[in-house]
């Protein structure tokens, strides 16, 4: 049974503290494997991916059909029916003028001494994304991932796909031509990532590696970090919604639902300050479930994870949020503005009855890469920031040396470090001659 609180009961503060460290994934411990994949990789490139794709993904390969040719692509992409087509391409450029605006400028200023300061954006050479394969491989994640590294000036990105027994989703394949994507490699799992990160002979490596993946991946990115870049670790969904009376409790339970298909540990959790539209949403969840396709996943998720908290006002609902801090936050009140005002801690952020989560999921325009269990306390959404990196610029004058040189030197000899203070005492000296 989903929980049911009420923030007045003398109870509350145990129990919500019991829902924000609810344990909702078992991420099983398939490290040792994962480190025994990446060394094999390293040590063996292109035959250790083939052997291991022949196993995991019943699959055989040679290093010439690693990468999807052209005329390959051409035939897959070419049953998607153009509805579909058109639907990703109306995707595509709206999160392309999105993200397009998210892009960083440069900086630089005189100082009064002379010197020059400043920092200078540039973007990461190669990228590699990875894509699951099977239920989850969802071709709007391709677009969320792939659009912002081409908006940051990415040059070259590759897509790491698993295929299992050949199956490839046409889908995919077209949204990743629509986005730019210059390689497409039918691998997956953990060989997948150690060959994006390390490279093998017909796959280069790359800088960064986005996307999202099961434990395998999420253990693979985890071990190969350092060596290349990688954008968060996602966890199960998770969706809020803040509600008053008034709202339509089957769009709010819709949208909930919408959350709890994807995965039987999602989240989905409804804060009101009306007990009529808390039972009326909790009775239109179960009447859903009885019909929806994915209505075990959903099911499921509602009964272990789900929660309606009954709050006295919305000042109460906006400071639960922020302790949860939610990827997706709903805001379906009359006045969404300005209960915005007092959301510190969210994903995403949805103003207004009009605005299902799910326009985000798609279409909006902002990435649908979120932080997930909390972690939009501390971090943001995939975004053009994720594919650039800062480099600081300084240049000095003499007269600007003069003035903030002999602080370095005193700093330099306090460390003990000889020889950083004498660089700057012999331009100090030749300007005293
Ligand atoms: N809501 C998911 C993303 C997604 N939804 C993909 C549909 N397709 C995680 O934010
Ligand atoms: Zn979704």
């Amino acid at each position: 049974m989903p929980v049911f609180l009420n923030a007045t009961d003398p109870g509350f503060e145990t129990q919500f503290q019991a829902l924000l460290s609810a344990k909702r994934e078992d991420s099983p411990d398939v490290d040792d494997i994962v480190a025994g994949i990446i060394k094999d990789v390293r040590a063996r490139g292109d035959a250790a991916v083939i052997e291991l794709t022949a196993k995991f993904d019943r699959l055989e390969l040679t290093p010439e059909t690693l990468r999807f040719s052209p005329q390959e692509m051409a035939d897959l992409i070419a049953q998607v029916p153009d509805h579909e087509r058109a639907a990703l391409e109306l995707a595509a450029e709206r999160i392309r003028a999105y993200h397009a605006r998210q892009m960083p400028e440069d900086q630089s200023w005189v100082e009064p001494n002379g010197a020059t300061l400043g920092w200078r954006w540039t973007p990461v050479s190669a990228a590699g994304l990875y894509v699951p394969g099977g239920l989850a491989s969802y071709p709007s994640s391709v677009l969320m991932n792939a659009i912002p590294a081409k908006v940051a000036g990415v040059e070259r990105l590759a897509i790491v796909v698993p295929t299992p027994d050949g199956q490839a989703n046409p889908l995919v394949l077209l949204a990743a031509q629509i986005a730019g994507v210059d390689e497409i490699y039918r691998i997956g799992g953990a060989q997948a990532i150690a060959a994006l990160a390390y490279g093998t002979e017909t796959i280069a490596p790359v800088d960064k590696i986005t996307g999202p993946g099961n434990a395998f991946v999420a253990a693979a990115k985890r071990r190969v970090f350092g060596k290349v870049g990688i954008d968060m670790i996602a966890g199960p969904s998770e969706i809020l919604v803040i509600g008053d009376a008034g709202q339509n409790p089957d769009w709010i339970a819709l949208d909930m639902l919408s959350q709890a298909e994807h995965d039987e540990s999602a989240q989905s959790i409804l804060i009101t300050d009306d007990g009529d539209l808390a039972k009326a949403v909790s009775a239109a969840i179960e009447r859903h479930l009885e019909t929806l396709e994915r209505r075990a996943i959903a099911g499921a998720s509602w009964r272990d994870f789900g929660a309606i908290i009954l709050v006295p006002d919305l000042d109460h609902a906006a400071a639960l949020s922020n302790r949860i801090a939610p990827e997706h936050l709903e805001l379906c009140v009359n006045d969404p503005d300005a209960l915005a005002e007092k959301i510190t801690h969210a994903g995403a952020i949805f103003l207004g009855a009009w605005t299902p989560e799910a326009i985000g999921d798609y279409v909006g325009g902002p990435n649908h890469v979120l932080p997930t269990a909390r972690s939009a306390r501390f971090s943001s959404g995939l975004s053009v920031m994720d594919f650039v990196k800062r480099t600081t610029l300084a240049k000095m004058t003499p007269e600007a040396l003069r003035a903030i040189g002999p602080a370095a030197e005193t700093l330099a000899i306090s460390e003990s470090l000889e020889a950083h203070g004498l660089s700057v005492r012999a331009r100090l000296d030749h300007l005293n001659d």
